[in-house]
């Protein structure tokens, strides 16, 4: 099926597209119900990604990356997603973990870390959510207390993706806890250091081959050449971030959306009830209407809100805010009236629906919840009134 994303392309984001298509197709769907099944994390997926070069897509080619951007990150994104949201997550994840080092790293703390994201080598992952900060970020309580050329972290940081099979973390920790969100530091954590630990493993409702896991701090000392810039930079860091990597869940509810539709669309066609089949039917071809309609609608707002991110402009947290949070209401919307048109087969394990919708519930909850973003939505809104004054 065609999409307007096309007219968007170029021939080497076309190529990219059907390559990450390929290995979905090939590589990842006859395994998907076993990985979810068992929450296995998809380690033999993550080296074919690795080995076809698509962790380093939106890297700088001076660190070892292919030199794109968002746009290319979506791609990837959504066509991984179209078959397994638990696999897409966790090959975009190590981007989240990656971006504060994009935008705040010093040249030197790219060089070490960012060739070795940017080819798969090593995963990355981000850690600021705890048990009580999810969506009050700047309440977080993980500190990092500085000891002469040294942090020591201490606190626990809870459901980060990515958990337990990342090497490279980054983490948001208070420097400062008089000053509020101003006083959150972010800081590169490596796997291994003493003092940092892998907690509990979760069991999901979806996305279930990812890895989300608790991560814990005692006394855990790093050199202060681990900060991400300065003191101060953990929170503005963290928002910005998310203003670059939203637009990427919009892409994984897309993707999930997109996927749910096709099987609900093809079996429409097989399924025959009252001796006709049932896509004859007025009822059902108007769900399919809706749903092709919102699914293009949501995917135009990601990538145009992708192509913006890679222009530099500043202005992005409302689009990115606005595609996160249409995407992953459609796939909701979506995964469910697949399920409705495929009636009881859709409900069963043995067909992918279930597994669409139960994936989908996440992209309306991680990265900011919906009500979150319709906060920011608004907040952009009436900035924007105050700036016409
Ligand atoms: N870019 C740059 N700076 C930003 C920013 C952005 N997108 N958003 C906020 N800031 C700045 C503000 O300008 C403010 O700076 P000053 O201290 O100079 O005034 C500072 O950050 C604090 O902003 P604000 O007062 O808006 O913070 P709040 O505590 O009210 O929180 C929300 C704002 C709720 C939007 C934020 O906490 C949030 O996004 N929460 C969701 C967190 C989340 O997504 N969690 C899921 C993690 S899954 S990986």
């Amino acid at each position: 099926m065609s999409s307007l994303l096309d007219l968007m392309l170029n021939d080497t984001q076309k190529e990219i597209r059907d390559l990450a298509r390929k290995i979905a197709e090939e590589k990842v769907k006859p395994v998907r119900a076993q990985y979810d099944e068992e929450g296995k994390f998809p380690w033999d997926i993550m080296k074919i990604l690795a080995d076809s070069d698509m962790f380093g897509l939106y890297i700088p080619e001076e660190y070892g990356g292919f030199g794109g951007g968002c746009m290319e990150l979506c791609l990837v994104t959504e066509e991984l997603s179209r078959i397994c949201g638990g696999i897409a997550v966790s090959y975009a994840a190590s981007a989240l973990g990656a971006f504060p080092i994009l935008l705040l790293g010093s040249d030197e703390q790219k060089k070490k870390y960012l060739p070795d994201i940017a080819s798969g080598a090593k995963l990355a992952a981000f850690g600021l959510t705890e048990p009580d900060a999810g969506s009050d970020a700047g309440s977080i309580k993980t500190t990092a207390r500085k000891d002469g050329d040294y942090y020591i972290l201490n606190g626990t940081k809870q459901w980060i993706t990515n958990g337990g099979e990342a090497e490279i973390y980054t983490v948001i920790a208070m420097t400062d806890k008089t000053k509020g969100a101003r006083g959150a530091s972010a800081f590169i954590v490596d796997k291994g250091t003493a003092g940092f630990d892998f907690g509990k493993k979760e069991n999901k409702l979806g996305i279930r081959s990812s890895a989300t896991r608790e991560l814990v701090f005692q006394d855990c000392r790093i050199h202060k050449s681990q900060l991400l810039s300065r003191e101060g930079f953990g929170f503005i860091v963290t928002m910005q971030t998310f203003d670059r990597t939203r637009p990427g869940i919009g892409a994984q509810a897309v993707g999930i959306a997109q996927g749910a539709f096709e099987e609900s669309l093809k079996y429409s066609h097989e399924r025959h009830q009252f001796g006709v089949p049932i896509s004859s039917f007025q009822a059902i071809q108007h769900m399919l209407a809706d749903m092709a309609t919102a699914i293009e609608a949501s995917r135009m707002l990601v990538y145009n809100t992708a192509k913006l991110v890679d222009s530099g402009s500043k202005d992005i947290s409302i689009y990115s805010a606005m595609c996160k949070t249409l995407s992953s209401d459609t796939a909701m919307k979506v995964t469910t009236d697949a399920i409705q048109i495929m009636g009881g087969y859709g409900y069963m394990k043995e067909y992918p629906l279930e597994k669409y919708m139960r994936d989908a519930k996440i992209t309306q909850i991680y990265e900011g919840t919906n009500q979150i973003q319709r906060n920011v939505i608004a907040s952009e809104l009436i900035k924007s009134l105050a700036k016409r004054k």
